[in-house]
């Protein structure tokens, strides 16, 4: 075993800092600290906290990360810095509000700057993850702002998904993405100290009742996604043990409503962990995630193999002595004889 990877299921915090560097960069031996790492993952549950920006994510993690060390759970976090591609405000912003808990060695955390290649950072996400979970995390909350697609797919990659919404921003239902709603398994009605947390409330529970259709709901209509979701869908309400999301009130700045929230987060990891259709729907992430990479193994492997074949096409096809779409075709049954 890679001596890095030694380290990490030992339980050492910085060799576990070391191989997240080399996994988000992808560089040295990661793959093989990855691999070796693997037999000793799984254990780990994860919850993805997403919404608005705003909404109160930052200070509710960091509220949760208490409540799990008060039951001597080791606990990890990803923060995701949507906007800047260096580490730099709204990580460092995060920092000093979770810096309660940077002296605690039984928290780790870890920020991740949102790359440009797409998927990437979903991909680190996801091995991070892994890292984190061999490390010994019981619990790992990675903490994204709902916008772009990789947040969402990175809400999609955790066990259990918080969607913390605040009142007072408008229309607060409908400014959530479409997207994270349909993912949202608990939902936290943050700053409930503030006006309109009770309108907040009932438009979820409206929306809940109506089946997760937020058009229905009143308002925009959204558009459809990926037919995984269907899938889901029809898997999670075909079964007897439907989950229904919940939700809490909290006001994350004074620690209120917290020890509800964290009843209903459990809630679902006991569905998930207990049911037969929380089972599926962990199969299904665990197959999101092996067609991920098996897109990134098989595009490079292409593209590896047929470089000079794809120069050689690129230039027919600059002089229109065939169309992009048919020398695809060939170069995939070039690759495809091999
Ligand atoms: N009144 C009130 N303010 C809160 C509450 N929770 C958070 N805030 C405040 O809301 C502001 C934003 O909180 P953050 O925790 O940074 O929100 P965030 O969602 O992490 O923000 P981004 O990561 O920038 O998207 C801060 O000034 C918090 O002090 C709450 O329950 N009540
Ligand atoms: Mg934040």
């Amino acid at each position: 075993m890679h001596a890095l990877a030694e380290k990490v299921i030992a339980g050492d915090v910085r060799a576990a800092a070391r191989a997240c560097r080399l996994a988000d960069d992808r560089v040295g031996e990661y793959l093989t600290i990855l691999k070796d790492l693997f037999p000793h993952t799984g254990r780990a549950w994860t919850v993805g906290i997403t919404g608005n920006p705003g909404a109160g994510k930052s200070t509710l993690t960091d509220r949760l990360i208490g409540h799990y060390r008060k039951q001597g759970k080791r606990v990890a976090v990803v923060a995701i810095d949507p906007t800047s591609p260096y580490t730099g405000g709204a990580i460092l912003g995060d920092r000093i509000r979770m810096q309660d808990h940077a002296l605690d060695p039984g928290v780790f955390i870890r920020s991740l700057a949102t790359r440009g290649a797409l998927g990437g950072l979903t991909r680190s996400a996801a091995d991070i993850v892994r890292i984190l979970d061999a490390w010994g995390a019981d619990v790992i909350l990675i903490e994204t702002v709902g916008v772009g697609q990789d947040e969402i797919e990175i809400t999609r990659m955790a066990h259990t998904t918080l969607v913390v919404a605040a009142p007072g921003m408008g229309d607060e239902v409908q400014a959530i993405k479409a997207g994270i709603l349909e993912c949202a398994d608990v939902f936290a009605v943050n700053k409930a100290d503030r006006e309109g947390a009770d309108g907040a409330v009932r438009d979820l529970e409206l929306m809940i009742a109506l089946g997760g259709d937020v058009t229905r709901a009143g308002g925009h209509s959204r558009g459809h996604s990926a037919g995984v979701l269907d899938l889901e869908k029809q898997q999670i309400t075909h079964g007897t043990a439907l989950w229904l999301p919940k939700i809490a009130r909290t006001v994350s700045t004074r620690g209120q409503g917290i020890a509800e929230l964290a009843v209903m987060l459990e809630a679902h990891w006991a569905w998930l962990t207990g049911t037969p259709e929380g089972a599926a729907r962990r199969r299904l992430r665990l197959r999101e995630a092996m067609d991920a990479h098996l897109r990134d193994a098989l595009s490079q492997a292409a593209l590896g193999a047929l470089a000079g074949e794809i120069e050689r096409a690129v230039d027919a096809v600059d002089r229109r002595e065939i169309d992009p779409y048919s020398a695809a075709e060939q170069l995939v049954a070039a690759f495809r004889s091999r």
